[in-house]
């Protein structure tokens, strides 16, 4: 890719050059003006008390260098590595946290706007927690199960309630190495104490306490979000939608919702299309209320209702630069302060709308589950009241390309079997026979020091013309969705022929969109469903599965990265590593990790080589397991598929709204 390529995406790239011809500054100039500080990129700065911070540089540094304490560069980096999980923890599980008050509220009868949607789900999460349900009213289940799953957050002694959905073995590892987590809240406690000066120095056992944080993230902050919204606002199905910056309308009120949490953008769904509000934006001259979303949000309501997608992180400025986004609500998370300043040379309204979240420059509209259609409302009408603000300036940009997404756990073993036998029988068939040679979970930031998501783009071709079937989720997806790639039309144009024979029979396209980062949870769960199956591994680890976030960029993604590998699955990162200064923390990561749990964190810069890294793992796994050798070509070579170019015209024709579709 051409150096000054800022985006792969052509649309972003497209917005960025005319924002650089107008003089408006975006992330990516700043990526190239501000240069990584080369002792922090590494993990060899240690800031954790006053007599520093302590660089720990030196010809031979990581036999040599110590701190003032006399810490090590082994303990240094191990100790910003757990730092770090110990945030991206924090961050989804305070989220999580958010949704099961919520569902409190909502089965208290508290929160009045919202309600329980989808209560075959609350029955199944209520059986994991052992909770009665069989001829209970719906709310005591409910208000039970809220309960349980807040206990996860501040419990002192004993386990997590979800461990127990791992496969046995998985747990027995767990337990061998200490790594159950007691509560969420305990752990990141615990991690924050561990890393205070002169407390934990061992980088093996600060890295071990590390893996428990991860867990105590992925298996009771994530998974409890994701249940909880599933079953406040419905588990998904796949549902088509739209994504790129073509889904912004001139002539309607464009509101976007940009961040993590989906309470306030769930109210948004249904009021954008009441008659009222629609009404209100009629009287000043607008067609109607557009919704759209942007990053985590945005995966969160596009699964549920087809709202669609202007994309991942790095495109919040660019979204803005188009001149078409009347109001845009930030809650927390992945958003760029620099939207404030941007904002006022658009005509764009920042709405915060988090108590714990205030960015100078915005306005704030704090939300409030208990009178969720009020504050949803107020924020409508500023959107609706701005329109007529609206200038010609601004990059205006038509392409966009469909989506499908909305592939849940339920809803695979669903399209597996059908209601009475889903399974995952037939994935589990396809990968022993070869057909499908493994899976990948394509997932993360999308990064502006690289030409932004091209690597999510190249992977996700490379690897489904290698046969490997892709669950995607969070800007990955976005990356993926913004490319056109979320179709199962990809299957039949990019895929190997065993893994296009598998899309075409079941009707899906060759990259799964899951959902949020939480909803990477819904890939620990897939796992142990497939080990549950037989015929593969009988615990997560040893699958034929493998993690890559490309272009990570957040404290989150370390976390999520860490609870793979603690689970039994090899994950690589893109970029260089942030622990690169230590040796010992690299292979503590990798050789250790793997023998203990069958799981690894790698960071390797070059995306030939990731692909190359997680094709061997993949192939590997399989003779592990003694499954038949995967070659490539063997299946569905012999069958005559469709002529694309064929069926695109046809498409074009009866869909010309889908742009270049
Ligand atoms: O949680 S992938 S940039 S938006 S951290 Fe953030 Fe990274 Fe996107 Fe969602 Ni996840």
């Amino acid at each position: 890719m051409s150096e000054n390529i800022k985006s792969a995406n052509k649309a972003s790239e497209e917005i960025i050059q005319w924002g650089e011809s107008h003089g408006f500054e975006t992330c990516f100039d700043r990526a190239q003006r501000l240069k990584p500080c080369p002792i922090g990129a590494t993990g060899a700065c240690c800031k954790v008390c006053h007599m520093g911070p302590c660089r720990l540089v030196g010809k031979n540094a990581e036999e040599e260098a110590r701190g003032v304490c006399g810490a090590t560069l082994p303990t240094v980096a191990a100790r910003n590595l757990l730092r770090m999980i110990a945030a991206g923890t924090a961050a989804h599980s305070d989220h999580a946290r958010g949704m099961a008050f919520t569902l409190l509220s909502v089965a208290n009868g508290e929160a009045k706007d919202f309600k329980i949607t989808d209560v075959r789900k609350l029955y199944r999460v209520a059986g994991y927690l052992n909770v009665e349900f069989e001829g209970r009213p719906v709310n005591d289940v409910a208000r039970d199960v809220a309960t349980k799953l807040l206990e996860d957050f501040g419990r002192q002694k004993g386990e997590i309630n979800y461990l127990t959905r791992a496969p046995k073995k998985t747990q027995e590892r767990w337990k061998k190495w200490g790594l159950a987590p007691r509560g969420v809240d305990r752990e990141v406690c615990e991690a924050m104490h561990r890393t205070n000066i002169g407390v934990d120095h061992d980088p093996d056992h600060i890295l071990l306490h590390g893996l428990r944080t991860a867990l105590a993230d992925g298996w009771a902050g994530s998974m409890i979000s994701t249940d909880v919204t599933d079953i406040l606002f419905g588990t998904p199905m796949p549902v088509k939608a739209e994504a790129s910056f073509g889904i912004f309308k001139e002539d309607e009120v464009n509101l976007v919702v940009h961040g993590h949490e989906p309470l306030l953008a769930e109210i948004m769904v249904d009021l954008t299309q009441d008659p009222e509000m629609v009404a209100y934006a009629q009287s000043k001259g607008a067609k109607g209320i557009n919704l759209g979303g942007m990053c985590c949000t945005a995966n969160e309501v596009l699964m549920r209702h087809g709202i669609p997608t202007a994309g991942g992180f790095t495109n919040q400025e660019l979204g803005i630069m188009t001149g078409l986004v009347d109001a845009m609500t930030v809650d927390v998370q992945c958003i760029m302060p620099a939207i404030a300043e941007l904002s006022k040379k658009f005509h764009t309204k920042v709405i915060t709308t988090s108590e714990k979240a205030k960015m100078p420059g915005a306005i704030h509209i704090e939300f409030d589950e208990h009178r969720a259609k009020e504050v949803a409302k107020e924020i409508i009408k500023l959107a609706v009241d701005n329109f007529a603000n609206r200038t010609a300036k601004g990059s205006h940009i038509t392409e966009k390309f469909p989506v499908i997404a909305g592939f849940s756990q339920e809803y695979i073993e669903y399209m597996q079997g059908g209601r009475w036998r889903a399974s995952f029988r037939p994935l589990n068939d396809a990968i022993i026979a070869g057909r499908v040679r493994g899976v990948v979970g394509l997932a993360g930031c999308d990064n502006p020091r690289v030409p932004s998501t091209g690597l999510h783009r190249f992977l996700a071709t490379e690897l489904i013309k290698n046969d490997v079937l892709i669950v995607s989720t969070g800007c990955g997806s976005a990356a993926c969705g913004t490319a056109g790639y979320l179709t199962p039309e990809m299957a039949l144009e990019n895929a190997g022929p065993g893994l296009r024979e598998v899309c075409e029979a079941i009707g899906i396209p060759p990259i799964l969109h899951l959902g949020s980062c939480v909803d990477n949870s819904r890939i620990l769960t897939i796992a142990s469903a497939m080990a549950a199956e037989g015929g593969l591994s009988d615990e997560i680890g040893g699958m034929p599965a493998v993690g890559i976030a490309p272009e990570w960029m957040s404290e989150k993604a370390i976390a999520i990265g860490c609870y793979f590998a603690a689970s039994g699955v090899p994950v690589i990162f893109g970029g260089d590593s942030p622990v690169e200064a230590s040796e010992e923390v690299t292979r503590i990561m990798t050789k250790v990790w793997m023998e203990r749990f069958m799981g690894a964190l790698h960071f390797e810069p070059d995306p030939e080589k990731i692909l190359a890294m997680a094709l061997d793992y993949i192939d590997q796994a399989r003779e592990r397991l003694k499954l038949r050798k995967y070659e490539p070509g063997k299946f569905g070579a012999e069958r005559v598929l469709m002529d694309m170019a064929a069926r695109r015209e046809i498409e074009k024709a009866a869909k010309p709204h889908l742009g270049i579709y």
